[in-house]
């Protein structure tokens, strides 16, 4: 081997020395956990009363993986340069196929099975991001909103509103809604 080959080698050997932990930082965040933002409603009449006794707004998550997830440092918001308004409580995990319910109702107490997020939904139209780490695992952007009536996930996955809404389990998507 030449003295420049050997010269070339360890220069190559130095760049990938250097970019490892780079490529090692985005890898960390590639696989995303497999959580999406199953339903919506902002304006909650009468759906779905928390443990306060009040009608607030929800957020539907739903774990379309196989294995549980850990939601450690899994955050919900409604502003894009915000992301973690709302931070899950340490060790709460989603099993495979569970749904969960985020109460936006403005609140910081919280009952011990219930989650209540310090922020709420506008019925004129907003968003909700899931993140983790500053990383957007799934948004749902919506338009003005009818009182009780839910946004939620199709089997294609689009968002459509519905006359029926499933807090905690699966969408059932009201004929001849959009
Ligand atoms: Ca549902």
């Amino acid at each position: 081997m030449t003295y420049t080959m050997t010269k070339r080698i360890a220069m190559l050997l130095a760049i990938i020395a250097l970019l490892l932990p780079a490529v090692c930082a985005i890898a960390e965040y590639t696989v995303l956990p497999p959580l999406r933002i199953t339903e919506v409603m902002a304006s909650n009449k009468s759906t779905l009363k928390d443990a306060f006794g009040k009608y607030s707004d929800w957020i539907e998550i739903h774990n379309e993986g196989s294995e549980p997830v850990l939601l450690d440092g899994v955050a919900l918001s409604d502003k894009n340069g915000k992301l973690d308004k709302y931070l899950f409580r340490q060790g709460i995990h989603i099993q495979p196929d569970e749904y969960i319910i985020v109460f936006a109702s403005g609140l910081i107490k919280e009952f011990e099975d219930e989650y209540h997020a310090s922020f709420k939904l506008s019925k004129n139209g907003e968003a909700v991001f899931l993140s983790i780490g500053g990383h957007v695992i799934d948004s749902v952007v919506f338009g003005v909103q009818e009182t009780d009536v839910s946004l939620a996930l199709d089997e294609d996955g689009v968002y459509k509103s519905t006359t029926t809404p499933t807090p905690g389990g699966p969408n059932i998507i009201s004929p001849n809604m959009r």
